[in-house]
């Protein structure tokens, strides 16, 4: 046995001796993969990051779908710097402080007509759990607590959180941690390549995805039914639009039978695909709307649900000294992220960035649609500023491909997101065409050169 310095003494030499990367255990990331050839980024500024080397790496997909005005934009800085220093936190549940009023104002007055209620949480994942709560606990207040099914979709994501991988629809989300929420099912996904492969936008064939809904409905009874949630552009799974008609259809079934309609919108949000929020690009009204992302610009995390006021108001029967929905996170809005949020927000309207990539989406369509016929894609897809690449997978390797694209165009400076064998684009709301042509240029190349 060593005495107890000796042993300190050995530890610490044993600490000293490793890797410094070794202590960290990275989120969705193949950890030992990784520290092999760590990729660390360690500057960002508007369209750019800089790695640990100095070399600049354009970023094609917004940080990861959040930084909507680019990076490190000045007013968001100082409004975080001064908030810090002026009140770093207030307690949230029966206390607030004047921005978190002012924020929820703010989102209200960009959002669709009617949801003007905002509950902050500090994430997607937390803005899907707590919608799920108030959808559960809405039909409850209203006399129908029998309604306690929820309904996702296949190849959905939304967020890691129990409830959001119950609805969501990814198996390797799912498969690893037993048995999820009772009482889930869903409804098929979209994705149809054989009849809807190189569309340009909206898929034309596929609205009749959303009669899935009657047949769940047949099966489970519509008054068992709480909420169907789903992306009204889902991006995590590798960019599947919606077909044209597909939303209406599925918000008209919810309308028949009394279902909540959600729309997760945290990718979708902020100025993604063309208007403040994906509801608005696509004429579909949710009741109620799942944000985080692009709230502050990535800068603070932030999440948050916007509902629609009959849904907040069916709360507000009870008497007034009781608490109407036991919810809620320490660090709702937080003054940090509600002082980001605000000069977020201020950002986008200077300068027109949430119906930017409606003004570029056709640019940004004719640059991305110029990649059909290069080796091994197989479909891309648009709307607003994003883009999906969907490579034929390696025989035997699914996903080394397009990994191999990532690593390619990164080595390269560019910076892409990778989903099984789809690349995704979602670049800052700020690009320059020349930068768009850069991305594709750059993504050209490379799928020449992989294998
Ligand atoms: N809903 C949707 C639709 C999302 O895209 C979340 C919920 C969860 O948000 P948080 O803040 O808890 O991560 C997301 C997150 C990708 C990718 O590769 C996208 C997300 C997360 C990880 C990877 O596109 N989006």
């Amino acid at each position: 046995m060593n005495h107890p310095d000796e042993s300190a003494l050995l530890q610490a030499r044993e600490a000293a001796a490793r890797s410094p990367l070794d202590a960290y255990w990275m989120p969705f990331t193949a950890n030992r993969q990784f520290k092999k050839a760590p990729r660390l980024l360690t500057k960002a500024s508007g369209m750019h990051y800089w790695d640990a080397s100095g070399r600049q790496i354009l970023d094609a997909v917004a940080g990861l779908w959040c930084v909507n005005a680019g990076h490190a934009r000045p007013r968001i800085v100082q409004a975080i710097q001064a908030q810090a220093a002026e009140m770093d936190f207030a307690p949230p549940f029966q206390m607030a402080h004047p921005k978190a009023f002012e924020l929820a104002e703010r989102v209200a007055a960009i959002a669709p007509p009617g949801m003007d209620k905002v509950f902050f949480t500090n994430s997607g994942s937390e803005a899907v759990e707590t919608a799920l709560k108030m959808a559960l606990a809405y039909h409850r207040v209203r006399g129908e607590a029998s309604r306690t099914r929820l309904i996702g979709r296949e190849r959905g994501y939304h967020g890691v959180n129990f409830g959001g991988i119950s609805v969501g629809g990814i198996a390797a989300n799912r498969k690893m941690f037993g048995n999820m929420l009772g009482g889930v099912d869903h409804i098929r996904h979209t994705h149809d390549l054989a009849r809807n492969a190189f569309s340009v936008g909206l898929p034309e064939h596929g609205a009749e995805a959303a009669d899935d809904l009657e047949r769940l409905v047949a099966l489970h009874d519509a008054s068992t039914i709480a909420a169907v949630i789903v992306e009204p552009v889902a991006g995590s799974t590798g960019v599947l639009l919606p077909p044209r008609g597909y939303l209406e259809r599925l918000r008209e079934i919810c309308d028949r039978h009394g279902i909540l309609l959600i729309f997760d919108e945290v990718i979708t949000g902020f100025g993604r695909t063309g208007q403040p929020f994906a509801a608005q690009t696509f004429g579909v009204l949710p009741d109620l709307m799942t944000l985080a992302k692009g709230l502050t610009n990535g800068s603070v995390p932030m999440g948050a649900v916007l509902a629609q006021g009959k849904v907040h108001d069916t709360f507000m029967t009870g008497p007034e000294k009781a608490i109407e929905f036991f919810h809620g996170y320490t660090y709702s809005a937080h003054p940090l992220a509600c002082a980001a949020g605000i000069a977020t927000l201020d950002t986008y309207a200077e300068e027109g960035l949430l119906t930017r990539a409606g003004e570029l989406q056709d640019y940004f369509a004719q640059a991305l649609h110029s990649l059909e016929g290069e080796p091994h894609v197989i479909d891309l897809r648009n709307v607003g500023l994003v883009g999906g690449i969907e490579l034929a997978p390696a025989p035997g390797a699914p996903a080394q491909r397009a990994f191999d694209v990532f690593i390619d165009c990164y080595e390269r400076g560019l910076l892409l997101r990778t989903t099984g064998d789809i690349i995704a684009l979602s670049p800052p709301l700020i690009i320059q065409r020349g930068q768009i042509d850069q991305i594709v240029e750059t993504l050209r190349g490379a799928l020449r050169r992989v294998a």
